[in-house]
């Protein structure tokens, strides 16, 4: 292996990737296990994932009207939380595994061009672009002599190792920040025509990526033994395959230690100082994914004809006596308040609201925790309300308060105590400019027919640029705010304020 050199832009990258890598593993494997299946369909009907871990097979022929049905079961009841030996933050926490995953993203990101502008500007890219198409047949040959516990001759890197570097810098890895991407419903928002966006399928290779990035990091390590474990590392360290062995295992012992320190030291400030960790990994993240994905949806129309057969619950119904009596008079003097920073507060009655103008829409519903399903809503535009009760100028955000007293996270939860501070009701906040966009609905019908108790009866939500935790089922009302600080813990709605630190911007 003569005639590669190591300059300082490359050995320094080089940490930083492992680094990086590191803590996206970790943080993905979390992410994963907030919904361990994989399917190649938006209907990600349960039963036909083409990968599942844990969890039996469940039962999609519940009654959804009912309020306390015995056979309902929520997405929530599928997260499979992993141990924090292997995952980030660890535990049962994907809006924090999110948090560290973005940043993370980020920070390689940033790493891989840093290296790949280092190989263009010094001309070591010849290294690794192949410029002949025989380096498949050497490639395989290579294979062949490793298969046989050889080392092929080579200068430079043999056609094998070029061939997977190659494919990881200039394949895999691009695959792996599109694929992430892609995954943001906001993203499919905006370009509905140009891309008709699959997100279960972007989600599967996205994880068939991180299997090979697992099958390359173990066959690189290996192959590095292979070669001579400290002269290879000697060069990848401190340039040079003749540098002092002791320096070259005092320094690898020390990144490595650096590496794998930064990882347990980012559980622990994660359980022990949430909002902390939160806000710090939201710098610099926060901007540029709000640069990305905050302008307003002017899409009207979605990309399907065909409901899906079953739709996932997210939120068990309310079971408080108030809810009840409404349920059992079939919601019929339930209203909707409207009220803060307006002109005219309203009350609206089931009538009022028909009354306003009726807008229909087949969607895709996307989970933070990774599933979706398409559905066919009917329901009044948020716009309609917001011309009759004439928002003050500094009305920025649109509160949806709710009748959902969150039962199941103070009876039986998976919350060991309960947070005092913790909003009674669950609410989630929307930005007024999201509540005008076209498709941002008060739905009061599903797949042709009444909303069911499940899904919010009488009223919901439906926002299509964001995630599912920012539509709330079961509206009671609006209020008009100039920010969201005084309500509930002020993150931005019940999920952002307490469940595994949402954020509250919720576009990816
Ligand atoms: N009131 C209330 N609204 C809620 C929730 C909830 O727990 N309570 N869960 C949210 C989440 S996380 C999701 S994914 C969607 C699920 O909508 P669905 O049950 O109609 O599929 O509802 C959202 N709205
Ligand atoms: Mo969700």
């Amino acid at each position: 292996m003569a005639g590669l050199s190591f300059p300082w832009w490359l050995r320094i990258t080089h940490w930083f990737n492992f680094f990086f890598i590191i803590l996206l593993f970790r943080s993905g494997y979390e992410i994963l296990m907030s919904h361990p299946k994989l399917y190649w369909s938006d209907d990600a009907t349960p039963g036909d994932e083409w990968l599942r871990v844990g969890d039996e097979e469940r039962d999609t022929d519940f009654d959804k009207e009912a309020i306390e049905g015995e056979d309902l079961w929520v997405a929530e009841d599928e997260i499979d939380p992993p141990s924090a030996l292997v995952s980030l933050p660890g535990r049962d926490a994907v809006g924090m595994g999110r948090h560290w995953h973005f940043w993370g993203a980020l920070g390689w990101t940033v790493c891989g061009l840093l290296y790949v502008g280092g190989l263009f500007l010094s001309g070591e890219w010849t290294r690794l672009v192949p410029t002949s198409p025989a380096i498949f047949a050497q490639a395989w040959s290579d294979l062949l002599v490793y298969a046989q516990l050889q080392i092929p001759p080579a200068e430079g890197y043999n056609a094998l190792q070029q061939l997977t570097y190659f494919g990881v810098i200039f394949v895999l890895s691009p695959v792996m920040i599109l694929t992430g991407i892609f995954q943001a419903p906001a993203f499919r928002a905006h370009f509905p025509k140009y891309f008709d966006g699959n997100r279960q399928l972007n989600r599967s290779v996205h994880f068939i990526g991180f299997v090979a990035f697992n099958v390359f990091l173990f066959g690189h390590v290996a192959l590095v033994a292979a070669h001579g474990f400290w002269s290879e590392m000697g060069k990848i360290v401190l340039g040079s395959e003749t540098a002092p062995v002791e320096l070259t295992m005092a320094l690898t012992v020390l990144g490595v230690a650096i590496v794998f320190g930064f990882a347990a030291a980012a559980t622990w400030i994660s359980l022990k100082r949430p909002y902390l960790t939160q806000n710090t990994l939201e710098i610099g993240v926060d901007p540029l994914l709000k640069g990305l994905f905050h302008q307003v949806s002017t899409v009207e129309d979605d990309d399907r004809e065909v409901e899906s057969e079953f739709a996932r619950v997210n939120g068990r119904p309310p079971r408080n006596e108030e809810y009840r009596r409404h349920h059992e008079d079939g919601f019929e003097d339930w209203t909707v308040t409207v009220d803060g920073l307006v002109e005219n507060e309203l009350e609206l009655s089931h009538e009022d609201i028909r009354e306003m103008g009726k807008r229909e829409q087949l969607t895709r519903h996307d989970c933070i925790q990774g599933w979706t399903y398409y559905a066919s809503w009917g329901g009044v535009p948020l716009t309609e309300i917001i011309d009759r009760c004439e928002p003050h100028e500094d009305a920025e955000w649109l509160v949806f308060h709710t009748l959902d007293e969150k039962w199941e996270y103070s009876e039986e939860g998976p919350f060991e105590t309960v947070d005092p501070e913790v909003p009674e009701y669950y609410y989630e906040a929307i930005r007024l400019s999201k509540a005008r966009e076209p498709r941002s609905i008060l739905a009061y019908e599903m797949n042709g027919d009444d909303l069911p108790v499940a899904h919010g009866a009488p009223y919901r939500l439906r926002i299509e640029s964001q995630l599912g935790y920012k539509m709330a089922k079961w509206v009671t009302g609006i209020e008009f705010v100039e920010d969201f600080e005084d309500v509930g813990k002020g993150k931005g709605g019940w999920r952002d304020d307490v469940l595994h630190y949402y954020p509250n911007s919720a576009d990816i």
